[in-house]
């Protein structure tokens, strides 16, 4: 268990045999020190503000979410890099989102973010692969403190293409909340962007056994189908375009009479 009472990334136990069929999302905490990155992992964690930790804390933590109906692990690493940058290697290769804090009463902690970005960016370009980044401005509470302009943190945010909160890890636990689950938004996102645009069924136009297309059933398109034959990939139309196509096998060329299989719905198999 963890110092927090969840789970820690790697736990044994029973717990570890539900979560192997969940889909896991691993998002890393940047920033400068004392800009309030455990006391946000505490708080999304535990729903509880703890003023001090140990700023040489560096861990994963494990928490089973529900985001938008759908059950998600999300692993978060409380990083602690010091005073700069170090060793980057660790997160860069883990993380899939990743979340940059700093306090809008600290300019310095503020002006430290652009490193993070900077070496996201770099990364992302390296491994040609795009990563939800959100920019969070925290200590919200301390507005009467303020160094950095909302406005400030926007133009950073939009600058490296990330998102922008301004939170505050000791204020209500549902826009912290929110900040993380829109990191599992994101990494969702982007995991469907790279995914192809509508599904893939298997066609052919062409059997080693027969070269010439089979007689249309229904005035339908007909095509035909065999394991041995060649095989194409072609995208799957939309229910609206779907017709009903005709797919013999070599089982039905054999003369016996085919199954009728429903694929999807308005789109058939005899
Ligand atoms: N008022 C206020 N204080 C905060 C908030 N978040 C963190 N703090 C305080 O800021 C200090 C630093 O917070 P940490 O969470 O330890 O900061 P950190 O980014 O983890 O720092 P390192 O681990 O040293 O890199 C602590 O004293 C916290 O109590 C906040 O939202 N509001
Ligand atoms: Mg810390």
């Amino acid at each position: 268990m963890s110092v927090f009472g969840k789970p820690r990334a790697g736990s044994l136990g029973p717990e570890r045999l539900i979560h192997s069929s969940i889909p896991e999302v691993n998002v890393a905490i940047l920033g400068c020190r004392g800009a309030g990155k455990s006391a946000l992992t505490v708080k999304f964690l535990t729903k509880r503000f703890i003023s001090e930790y140990d700023p040489n804390l560096e861990d994963t933590y494990t928490s089973e979410e529900t985001v938008d109906q759908q059950p998600i692990l999300l692993k978060v690493m409380d990083t602690a890099d010091q005073d700069v940058p170090r060793n980057c290697k660790r997160y860069l290769s883990w993380a899939q989102a990743f979340l940059v804090v700093y306090g809008i009463d600290d300019r310095r902690n503020f002006e430290g973010c652009s490193q993070y970005l900077e070496i996201i960016a770099h990364h992302a370009k390296e491994t040609q692969h795009d990563y939800p980044v959100l920019l969070l401005g925290n200590k919200l509470d301390m507005a009467q403190y303020r160094q950095v302009a909302k406005s400030e943190g926007m133009t950073l945010a939009s600058k490296f293409g990330c998102l922008f909160y301004e939170v505050s890890a000791c204020l209500d636990f549902e826009a912290v909340q929110h900040v993380f689950h829109e990191a599992i938004r994101e990494v969702r996102r982007e995991q469907e962007k790279n995914m192809p645009s509508r599904p893939l069924f298997i066609s052919e136009e062409r059997s080693i056994f027969h070269q010439a297309p089979l007689t249309a059933k229904h005035g339908l398109p007909s095509c035909t189908f065999n394991t041995l034959s060649t095989v194409n990939y072609k995208e799957m139309p939309t229910v609206a375009q779907a017709k009903l196509v005709t797919v013999k096998s070599s089982r039905a060329q054999s003369k016996r009479k085919a199954p009728t299989l429903t694929l999807l719905k308005g789109f058939k198999i005899f």
